[in-house]
């Protein structure tokens, strides 16, 4: 299937490893690919697409390069984080994505918004039959939110962690919850609680094309 040819050395190529179904989005100058994945490499190209395809010819140890790439085909876990009105109000936009982003985790979408009742309603409604929903819908609708999707090995566990209890008194400090508010009416994030919630999470609030593929620079440094 794959032709050997003479590369430009201007030519960009897309690197293809044995274990991934597709060629993934990260370009390599040709001049530095073999460097890149040493001498077990074919360079080719297919008579039908121009795009030149590195294949490795024996898997070995997974490469910095392998990590990346697998990072973009196989999605690691996604968590739906919102920082509420108050959060907002407050100023703690800032401070909250730096600790998710310190952490390691990849954000993959954001966006600051204002939904309306229904969309609150439609976020919380396994809440529906608390007392305290109708003030619930009243405080999350009340201003704008800043919805977030973010991404990591166990983001959906780690996240609620790093939230802290959903009643600050009971949020270890250290926590966002315990460092940055007193009462469960105004505890200024919501974060997902399990992955099947995540997800139905992520499509009530995005749209697939809101949610961005990319590569973090940092995946080798954070994973090992
Ligand atoms: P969490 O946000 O930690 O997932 P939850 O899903 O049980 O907690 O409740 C959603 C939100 O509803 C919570 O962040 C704040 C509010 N809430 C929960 N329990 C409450 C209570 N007893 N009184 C007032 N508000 C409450
Ligand atoms: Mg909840």
């Amino acid at each position: 299937m794959l032709e050997p040819m003479g590369l430009p050395k201007d030519v960009s190529v897309i690197a293809w490893g044995l274990s991934l179904e597709r060629p993934t989005m990260i370009y390599y100058n040709v001049d530095n690919i073999r460097d890149l994945f040493g001498h077990k490499v074919n360079i080719g190209t297919t008579k039908k697409n121009p795009i030149c395809y590195i294949q490795n010819e024996e898997k070995t140890a997974k490469s910095a390069s392998d990590v990346a790439q697998e990072s973009t085909q196989k999605p690691k876990e996604r968590t739906f984080i919102m920082i509420k009105p108050d959060g907002v109000q407050r100023g703690l936009i800032g401070q909250i994505i730096s600790r998710f982003e310190t952490k390691g985790f990849k954000l993959v979408a954001m966006k600051l918004t204002e939904p309306g009742r229904a969309h609150m309603e439609a976020h919380y409604a396994d809440l529906s039959s608390k007392g305290f929903f109708a003030g619930l819908i009243d405080y999350a609708a009340s201003g704008p939110v800043c919805a977030m999707v973010w991404e990591g090995d166990n983001a959906v566990l780690t996240g609620r962690k790093m939230l802290g209890a959903t009643k600050p008194f009971d949020s270890e400090p250290g926590t966002i919850r315990g460092d940055f508010c007193i009462h469960v009416g105004r505890n200024i994030i919501h974060g997902s609680d399990a992955v099947e919630s995540a997800n139905h999470e992520i499509g009530l609030w995005f749209t697939e094309a809101e949610l961005c593929a990319w590569n973090h620079h940092s995946t080798t440094w954070v994973y090992e």
